[in-house]
Parts: C-alpha cells; sequence; structure tokens
C-alpha cells in the first residue's frame, strides 16, 4: 500500500503543478462492453490522467470496439490513428510468439502465477513493444479461462466436430487439439453468434460469458482454469515522446493505480460472475478428472509448441518463472 499512496501523491502534486493551457485529446479504443471490468479500469485511468493533468491531456475512451474492432486496435495506434489504447495482446501471436506467453495452458492458472509470469515477462514485451514504436503502461488479467458448451461434455472426446468460437492462436489450436473447428470472434459479436448457431463453444472467464449473456443459448461453463490472458493498455511512443516529464509522470501513477485496481476487479468478478452464469440458469462445475487429465495432456503439447515458436528469450522467461515457483 505505501507504494500505492506515493504513486497517488505523486500524482496529485504534479496536478496541483500543472498550468492550465490548452488541453489535447487522446482518443483510447477499447475492444470490450463499457460494463466490463477492463473497460471500467480503462474509464477510470482516463479520468485521472485527464485530472490529474490539469486537462493538458484529456483521455476519451471508446469501448465495445465502437472506435475501431479489437483486431485493428494494435495496429491503429503503431501507426499513430490513435496515440492510446486497449488490447488483449495474445490476439498478435502470429507476428511474435512472445505475444501468447500469458494463454500457454496451465502454465499460470491462478492470479498469483499470472502477476509472477507478467512481472517476469514484461522487459522482454517491453522491448518488442518499443521496437514497434510501442510503449506500455498497463496490463490487467482476465479471470482464469473454463469451457463454454451448448451441451454436456464428459471427455475430449465428446467435443469432437463442435464450433468453437476462438479469440487468439491457442484458442484455435486447443480447438484443433480437441477436435473441434475453430471460428475466431471478437467478444463484441458472441451472443449473436451463438444465438444464431455459428459457434456451440468457447474458452473464456466467466466475466465474458457474464458480460454477454450467454446462458441465452449455452448451458455449461466447465472450470479448468487453463490459463489468465491479459489485456495491455499501450501508448504510441512519439505521441508519449511528446508528453511533458511531469505529465509522464502522472500517467504513469494513473497507470500504476490502474493496475491495482483492475487486478483487484479481476479477483473479485471471477466469484461474482461465476455466480451470475447459475443464476442465469447455467450448470457450473469442475471440469471431471478425466476430461481435466486429458486437457492437461493437451496443455503439454501446446507448451512444447509454444516454447519452439518463442525460442531462448520464451525459455528464459518460462525458466525465470519456474525458478519462483
Ligand atoms: N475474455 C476475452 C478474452 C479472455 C476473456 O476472458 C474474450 O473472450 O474475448
Amino acid at each position: 500500500m505505501s507504494n500505492l499512496a506515493k504513486i497517488i501523491a505523486t500524482a496529485s502534486i504534479t496536478a496541483v503543478a500543472a498550468t492550465a493551457q490548452a488541453g489535447e485529446k487522446w482518443d483510447m479504443p477499447m475492444a470490450y462492453s463499457g460494463s466490463n471490468f477492463h473497460s471500467v479500469t480503462g474509464a477510470e485511468f482516463a479520468k485521472c490522467v485527464t485530472t490529474g493533468t490539469g486537462g493538458d491531456i484529456e483521455i476519451v475512451t471508446h469501448p465495445s470496439g465502437s472506435l475501431f474492432p479489437g483486431a485493428q486496435i494494435k495496429r491503429a495506434i503503431q501507426t499513430g490513428q490513435v496515440p492510446i489504447g486497449e488490447r488483449l495482446l495474445s490476439g498478435h501471436q502470429n507476428e511474435n510468439a512472445l505475444f501468447g506467453l500469458d494463454s500457454v495452458p496451465f502454465l499460470a492458472t491462478s492470479f498469483d502465477d499470472a502477476e509472477k509470469l507478467w512481472q517476469v515477462a514484461r522487459p522482454s514485451l517491453d522491448k518488442l513493444l518499443a521496437g514497434q514504436n510501442l510503449t506500455l503502461l498497463y496490463s490487467v488479467p482476465w479471470p482464469p479461462q473454463g469451457l463454454y458448451f451448448r451441451d454436456e461434455v464428459k471427455s475430449v472426446a465428446d467435443m469432437e466436430g463442435i464450433k468453437f468460437r476462438s479469440y487468439n492462436n491457442a484458442t484455435s489450436r486447443l480447438a484443433e487439439l480437441t477436435g473441434m473447428l475453430p471460428v475466431t470472434i471478437e467478444a463484441a459479436e458472441i451472443s449473436q453468434a451463438f444465438a444464431t448457431g455459428v459457434a456451440d463453444a468457447m474458452v473464456s472467464s466467466g466475466s465474458t460469458g457474464y458480460d454477454r449473456k450467454v446462458w441465452e443459448s449455452l448451458n455449461y461453463f466447465y472450470e479448468v482454469d487453463a490459463w489468465l490472458p491479459r489485456n495491455y493498455v499501450m501508448v504510441n511512443s512519439d505521441a508519449w515522446a511528446s508528453v511533458s516529464d511531469a505529465n509522464k509522470n502522472v500517467i504513469q501513477g494513473c497507470a500504476g493505480l490502474a493496475e491495482y485496481a483492475g487486478n483487484w476487479r479481476s479477483k473479485e468478478y471471477t466469484g461474482f460472475t461465476l455466480q451470475g452464469l447459475r443464476d442465469g440458469g447455467m450448470t457450473v462445475e469442475r471440469a471431471n478428472p478425466t476430461m481435466t487429465e486429458e486437457l492437461k495432456r493437451i496443455g503439454e503439447v501446446m507448451t512444447a509448441e509454444w516454447l519452439e515458436a518463442a525460442g531462448p528469450d520464451g525459455q528464459a522467461i518460462v525458466d525465470a518463472f519456474k525458478a519462483m515457483q
């Protein structure tokens, strides 16, 4: 808490020192619904920056993919179409395997482990993003990932041929290895995809199922805690370079607060949303031991594939993470 207090103190001192000038408006695209906890955290971050910089920089969030759909947000920031935005970075695993480090099945399956993995990976991610004209500000994990199905499933054999909504390479690969048919769909579009039978299953958090009211179409959620993917807030490095040192301090202070608050919300939201799925009429339970064992074996295959693709950098991150266990 003392770090947090320091951040707040720095942010407010700088706010007082900031002189009133004509402000700059920063549009901030976000992919998920306005009520989602990442979007709520982003809106608070925006307010913190706007207030803290004395209006020098006014950040305006655009949730639900309304300014750019999720898949285009990173490129829009890189190319300077917008100065800042939030994205699920594992959505870009095909650019560089390192982006998928938070979606390696059964590597980091709790909030504590996801935090450790992020700490050991952050320098490599900072470097990778810096090479793409991007500066990382903060990152917040989604709750643990479980499996949603329209019909009951007791083993991997029952998954054969099911149309499976994926959101990154790892989720598509999981579908292939379980005999399902992947179809990539942004979270903003899934309610309709399930209602119209474009997909009948997915891997995601209780949070996304709750936000999108998937109980209107799906009936089962199996808790497997496969991984905790993360959203990242990034700023275009040229836009960042143009910010005064005082305002950089404010933005970093607000980013620290957002990361802390977002983590807390993600944890709180885990139980709340699983109960929400139950209240919606879904069966919510842990995957049975057979299915868990089968999925773990698929996880081993995917881990080996990821390590192969990520090379020495990936191996170094996994080794450093394991050394912390
Ligand atoms: N929700 C996002 C990513 C991970 C999650 O829990 C989604 O399903 O798109």
